[in-house]
């Protein structure tokens, strides 16, 4: 089914009420369960009460605006379909659950083959990150424009990091980007390093794995501020999950050297409808 500019932007109006009430319950939770015992889904992963409230409520809320739309998400799963919202309630669990406000709500909206939409929610800092596909990105309605790094040199990189790649693989690529001359940092949330490549403040983002609810809003933001991120949904990523890859776009052949994460090529942008204009990008 595809959907016309109208009904996204009926869609644009909801997700953005969608994600300042979903932060209302989240710094909530935030506020209540400081110093709590942590619950844990696996090593490494962290479960919090909140994450499960909060994905009820966006889900509750899509069900009754959006019947017709399909929805997938962290904690409680679903079949997207080609009409689909895809949320992370808590981007960040484990800064989450340790009471460090550096987390987010990461919601996306895919439609037309592409995700259309993408709002990112910090609730401690109030910084509402939003983009809609050809129409830019935004910071508490701010115009945001990635950075204009061209120095390695003077690069800070974000590497993200999960127990689902081998930890050598991840040495492999941490120790690549500092001998290329970067400052490499891992702040535990995907959404929030994506969002801050969009706003300049992190020359590029990348991480071996990620699912499609903690990337596919920050990938649309990177994209609409200027940036350039390698290839998801045509990977399968939407329920599989794949590499991650975004940067200001002086820095990014070296970030995809590095990582070994490629970009999108140029055949890619022209195979997909309405893409901006980017220069050639060589793949890792
Ligand atoms: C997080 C991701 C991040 C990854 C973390 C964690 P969560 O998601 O956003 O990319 O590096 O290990 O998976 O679990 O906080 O929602």
């Amino acid at each position: 089914m595809i959907l016309d500019d109208l009904a996204i932007d009926q869609r644009e109006a909801f997700c953005l009420d969608l994600a300042r009430s979903a932060a209302i319950l989240a710094l909530a939770g935030f506020e209540r369960q400081a110093g709590q015992p942590i619950g844990m889904k696996g090593p490494q992963d962290y479960l919090t009460e909140t994450d499960g409230a909060v994905e009820q409520h966006i889900r509750n809320r899509i069900a009754t605006a959006f019947p017709q739309d399909g929805f997938l998400g962290e904690e409680t799963g679903g079949t997207p379909g080609d009409v689909a919202w895809v949320v992370d309630p808590i981007d960040g669990t484990a800064n989450f659950a340790r009471a460090i406000p550096h987390f987010c709500i990461s919601i996306a909206f895919v439609a037309n083959g592409e995700v259309q939409l993408g709002a990112i929610l910090n609730p401690a800092t109030q910084e509402l990150y939003f983009a809609r596909k050809g129409r830019g990105a935004t910071r508490n309605g701010q115009s945001l424009r990635v950075s204009p790094t061209t120095d390695l040199n003077a690069t800070s990189f974000e590497l993200g990091w999960s127990n689902r790649v081998p930890l050598a693989r991840y040495i492999q690529a941490l120790t690549a980007l500092f001998e290329a001359g970067s400052n490499v940092r891992r702040s535990a949330s995907g959404a929030m390093a994506l969002a801050y490549v969009a706003d300049g403040r992190t020359d590029g983002y990348a991480e071996l794995h990620m699912n499609s609810w903690d990337c596919l809003a920050g990938l649309l933001l990177v994209r609409e501020a200027g940036g350039v991120t390698g290839p998801f949904l045509s990977l399968g990523g939407l329920l599989d999950g794949a590499p991650v890859l975004a940067a200001s776009p002086a820095v990014a052949a070296a970030l995809s050297a590095a990582t070994g994460i490629a970009l999108l090529t140029q055949a890619d942008i022209l195979a997909t409808p309405n893409q901006p204009t980017l220069t050639t990008l060589r793949t890792a």
